[in-house]
């Protein structure tokens, strides 16, 4: 049976193309192929979130639509989409800052998942993006470790070994802040699982307290930041 992906409508033909992409007869005129767009568009983007060196979490989207023949249809939407990042104002708003940061953020490709690791270990968070039928994209933070930041790895006991569902809640610089360790993230892409701070500059964390996915907490004193630490659970009992 032949792969309906491969049979392409008359790309003049709206019905037909609607028809295509949702798999349904469809007898929606242009404002429905319209809406029809904005819900693509929705889908198509993969947003994640980057802590950062303030404590606030940033916002990178990676965009790339679904599909090639896109770029026929005048005015719908493209095939090569630029990333965004947007920086947390700490205000409940964000400002968009993709073209005041280095790199080839700008630069149109179809980009599918995003993949968030500080793979150099230096204290900040990079990226690693897929692009459909092309290479990856790798874009290495450089200067996110100007200010204090500090990250746990977990080791569970009786929760389970890689501590999924941990939370970790940290005092450090008069702010309370909370992340938790999660498997995945955006699409067909896995991040550190390691749980990152940026904590200004505070150069020591006040108290660490985990909560354990079996629902049993530990509480640990003070310590520096600039530094990954590694907690075992039943560590600090
Ligand atoms: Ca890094």
């Amino acid at each position: 049976m032949q792969d309906r992906r491969h049979i392409y409508p008359n790309w003049r033909d709206r019905k037909a193309i609607c028809s295509w992409l949702t798999g349904f007869t469809c007898r929606w005129r242009i404002r429905t192929l319209t809406r029809l767009r904005a819900l693509s568009d929705a889908y198509r983007r993969v947003i994640s979130v980057i802590r950062q060196p303030h404590g606030w979490l940033d916002l990178f989207v990676a965009n790339g639509h679904v599909y090639p023949n896109v770029d026929q249809l005048k005015g719908i939407s493209r095939y090569l989409q630029p990333k965004e990042l947007y920086r947390n104002l700490g205000n409940g708003r964000f400002a968009e800052i993709s073209g005041r940061v280095a790199g080839d953020l700008s630069t149109p490709r179809p980009s599918r998942g995003a993949a968030f690791e500080d793979y150099d270990n230096d204290g900040d968070i990079d990226v690693l993006v897929v692009n459909a039928n092309s290479r990856p994209s790798l874009y290495r933070n450089d200067g996110g470790n100007r200010k204090a930041w500090i990250g746990f790895r977990l080791i569970g006991a009786s929760s389970n070994r890689d501590a999924i569902g941990a939370r970790v809640e940290i005092d450090a610089g008069g702010r309370t802040q909370v992340g938790e360790v999660r498997s995945g993230g955006s699409y067909l892409s896995h991040n550190d699982m390691r749980v990152h701070f940026g904590v200004g500059s505070t150069q020591h964390v006040d108290r660490v307290r985990i909560r354990w996915p079996n629902g049993k907490t530990e509480t640990l004193g003070g310590m520096k930041t600039g530094q990954y630490v590694t907690i075992r659970e039943g560590d600090a009992r």
